[in-house]
């Protein structure tokens, strides 16, 4: 399926709505990845830190709606594109700033920069290079709940091109076969790099995983939706019953990374039209959710006001910080690649 002629969703989900402080929330920490992504977007452009970074804008309904049902303790992989699920699972803006910058207080000691954040402590086991590379890591942590039968839950976020390697058959039918607390979260968003996913898929994804598992897919655009697919999942996982598969139907409004111009030297993957067909308020995942609020009464234009104000407040500070921050310690890279040896 070409996602960009996916019908446009009428309606949120609202089949296990929640209440306004968790509505609130969804909003805000939706809108604190937008924000701090438009910011990297900007910045990355005029120099201000090393390296690429892959934006997930367009994507935050999948990350806050799937995290906003996980506890501190359940562990998530992300991919090469994560700074949304580091951020939806309660990972800090400014240390997650400051790794990207390459600085010594950065989430990894500035060690791995945007393609790696990872806070064990809040469960975030990282982002990952390698595509593909959460599957295993993920059926492992999970099986390392069910061994101490903790009630953790562990999610694997993967693209639709991940989908293509191997070892996400392995990971779905160890999962299964060891009735593993693994769940699957696809982000299909059609596109692989610079690639239309369709044009190298054969069949549709869910139907790998429904061998193994039950699945659902849903509209990825929509945090309610999404949120009400994970409540089932880890609901599922938690009481021993094992694995899931939820797919959420979504689209990456950036580039596969912030430059590629550079890479594609004039070539083209996808149209302009393509790209604001997904960016319209009915379908960016989060001015349809504000305005859904608004519909539903629960946030009037002095509570979006205050909520976008803190937002901008959080990304200014994460920036000062990164900025100000000492660069990584050279000598400590050396030694943690070549043990027990002096740069
Ligand atoms: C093992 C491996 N093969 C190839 C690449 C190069 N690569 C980086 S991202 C990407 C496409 C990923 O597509 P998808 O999984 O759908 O994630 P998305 O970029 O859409 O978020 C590829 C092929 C890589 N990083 N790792």
């Amino acid at each position: 399926m070409n996602v960009a002629q996916a019908a446009i969703p009428q309606s949120i989900g609202a089949e296990a709505m929640p209440d306004k402080e968790t509505c609130l929330k969804l909003y805000s920490r939706m809108l604190l990845i937008r924000r701090a992504e438009e910011c990297l977007a900007r910045l990355s452009q005029e120099g201000k830190f090393p390296g690429a970074v892959h934006l997930y804008i367009g994507q935050e309904a999948v990350a806050v709606g799937i995290c906003s049902v996980l506890e501190i303790r359940d562990w998530i992989t992300s991919t090469h594109r994560g700074h949304g699920h580091f951020l939806a699972k309660g990972g800090e803006l400014k240390a997650m700033y400051a790794e990207i910058w390459g600085r010594a207080d950065g989430i990894c000691r500035g060690m791995g920069g945007s393609m790696h954040v990872a806070d064990f402590s809040k469960g975030i086991l990282g982002a990952n290079g390698i595509v593909g590379g959460g599957f295993a890591i993920a059926t492992g942590a999970a099986f390392g709940a069910k061994l101490r039968a903790d009630g953790r839950v562990a999610v694997c976020f993967f693209g639709d091109g991940a989908a293509n390697q191997g070892v996400f058959m392995e990971s779905m039918n160890v999962s299964s076969a060891w009735e593993l607390p693994t769940i699957f979260v696809c982000e299909n968003n059609g596109l692989s790099e610079f690639t239309i996913s369709s044009t190298v898929t054969g069949g549709a994804l869910v139907d790998r995983a429904r061998a193994f598992m039950p699945t659902t897919v849903v509209d990825g655009n929509d945090v309610l939706a999404v949120r009400a697919a994970a409540e089932k999942a880890v609901a599922r996982a938690r009481s021993g019953k094992g694995p899931s598969y939820i797919e959420c139907t979504t689209y990456r409004i950036r580039g596969h990374l912030e430059a590629e111009e550079a890479f594609l030297a004039g070539g083209k993957y996808r149209t302009a039209p393509e790209i604001a067909a997904w960016q319209t308020a009915e379908r960016d995942p989060v001015t349809r959710f504000e305005s859904f609020l608004g519909r539903q009464g629960m946030a009037d234009a002095a509570t979006l006001g205050k909520i976008q104000k803190d937002v901008a407040e959080a990304v200014e500070k994460a920036v000062a910080h990164a900025e100000a921050g000492e660069p990584a310690d050279t000598k400590l890279a050396y030694s943690l690649m070549f043990a027990g040896q002096e740069a």
